[in-house]
C-alpha cells in the first residue's frame, strides 16, 4: 500500500486569510501611487480571484473590465512594474503586522515535523510573499521546515493548472499519489488533483461558495482542541482537529471521496 510521505500546504488562503487584508490593500496602494483610477473593492476582488498570480489578474481586470484604458506600448512590463512595487508593500505590510496564521497550522506543522511527515509548499503568489509570511507569522526559522517551496514564476501555467504541483513533485522525488495536498479554493484542488494529489480542503473567506469534487473533505479550518472545525462535506469520524492520525485516515482510505464536494452540513 502506498504511504503518505508529504504534506504539500497552499498558501493564500490556505496558511492565512490574507487574499482581503493584506494582497488588495497592497494592489490598490500601487494603483493610486501610479495615479490610475482602478481601485477594486472586496466584493469585486472576489470575483478577480477565478484567475490566479497577481500580474494575470491586472492582465485580466484589464482585458474584462476596462477596454476603455488606453495601453501603454509595453502592456507586460508595465504590468510587470505595478506587480513588483505590489510586493515590495505587502512584503513591508506582512513584516510589519504580521498575519496570524489560520487555526490549526502551526499546530499541525509541528505534529507533521515530529511524526516525520515531510513537507513543502505549491502556491501562486511570489516566493518572497511566502517565506516572508512564513519567517513573521510563524517561526524566524520556519522557512527550513519545507524541504521544497514551489511558487509563482518558477511556472507560466499557474493554478488550476497542475503544473506547480508536478514542479513539487519533481523536486520531492515523489509521485502525486504519495503526497496530500491542503488546498482552500476551486483553482488550487484542479491544480493538485490534476497531479494526482489527493487533497482536503479548508475553505477561506473568498472560496466558502466553490464546489470541492474529488476532495477527501471540506471543513472550514483544520481545528484546534478548543476550537474544533466544522465538517462542511464528508466524514471526518470522530475528529474535531486535523491532525497527522486523521490524514492518515483519509488518505488510506480515499474511496470515500466526494461526488460533488458542495456544502451539506452547516452547524
Ligand atoms: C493565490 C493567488 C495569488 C495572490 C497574489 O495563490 O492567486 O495570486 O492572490 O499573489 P495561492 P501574487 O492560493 O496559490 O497561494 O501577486 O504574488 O501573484
Ligand atoms: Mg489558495
Amino acid at each position: 500500500m502506498t504511504e503518505l510521505n508529504t504534506l504539500i500546504f497552499d498558501v493564500d488562503g490556505t496558511l492565512a486569510e490574507n487574499e482581503r487584508d493584506a494582497h488588495l490593500v497592497a494592489f490598490n496602494e500601487t494603483f493610486a501611487e501610479y495615479n490610475l483610477d482602478w481601485h477594486w473593492s472586496p466584493e469585486f476582488y472576489g470575483e478577480l480571484l477565478a484567475v490566479t498570480g497577481g500580474k494575470e489578474r491586472i492582465k485580466f481586470y484589464l482585458d474584462k473590465y476596462r477596454p476603455d484604458y488606453p495601453r501603454p506600448d509595453n502592456l507586460e512590463a508595465f504590468i510587470a512594474e505595478l506587480h513588483k512595487n505590489k510586493t515590495v508593500r505587502y512584503n513591508d505590510m506582512l513584516a510589519r503586522r504580521p498575519i496570524p496564521l489560520r487555526p490549526g497550522v502551526h499546530r499541525l506543522l509541528e505534529e507533521a515535523r515530529r511524526e516525520g511527515l515531510r513537507l513543502a509548499i505549491a502556491t501562486t503568489t511570489s516566493l518572497k510573499n511566502v517565506t516572508t509570511l512564513l519567517e513573521y507569522s510563524l517561526a524566524p526559522e520556519a522557512i527550513e521546515w519545507f524541504e521544497v517551496i514551489a511558487a509563482g514564476d518558477m511556472i507560466t501555467a499557474k493554478k488550476p493548472a497542475p503544473d506547480i504541483y508536478h514542479y513539487a513533485l519533481k523536486q520531492l522525488r515523489l509521485k502525486g499519489e504519495q503526497c496530500l495536498a491542503i488546498e482552500d479554493s476551486k483553482n488550487g484542488i484542479r491544480a493538485a488533483m490534476g497531479a494526482n494529489i489527493p487533497t482536503l480542503i479548508t475553505v477561506s473567506d473568498y472560496t466558502r461558495h466553490e464546489y470541492f469534487t474529488g476532495a477527501l473533505l471540506v471543513l472550514n479550518h483544520l481545528g484546534e482542541p478548543d476550537q474544533p472545525f466544522t465538517v462542511l462535506a464528508g466524514n471526518a469520524g470522530e475528529a474535531r482537529y486535523v491532525d497527522v492520525a486523521l490524514l492518515h485516515r483519509l488518505f488510506n482510505d480515499q474511496s470515500s471521496k466526494l461526488k460533488f464536494g458542495r456544502l451539506i452540513t452547516v452547524h
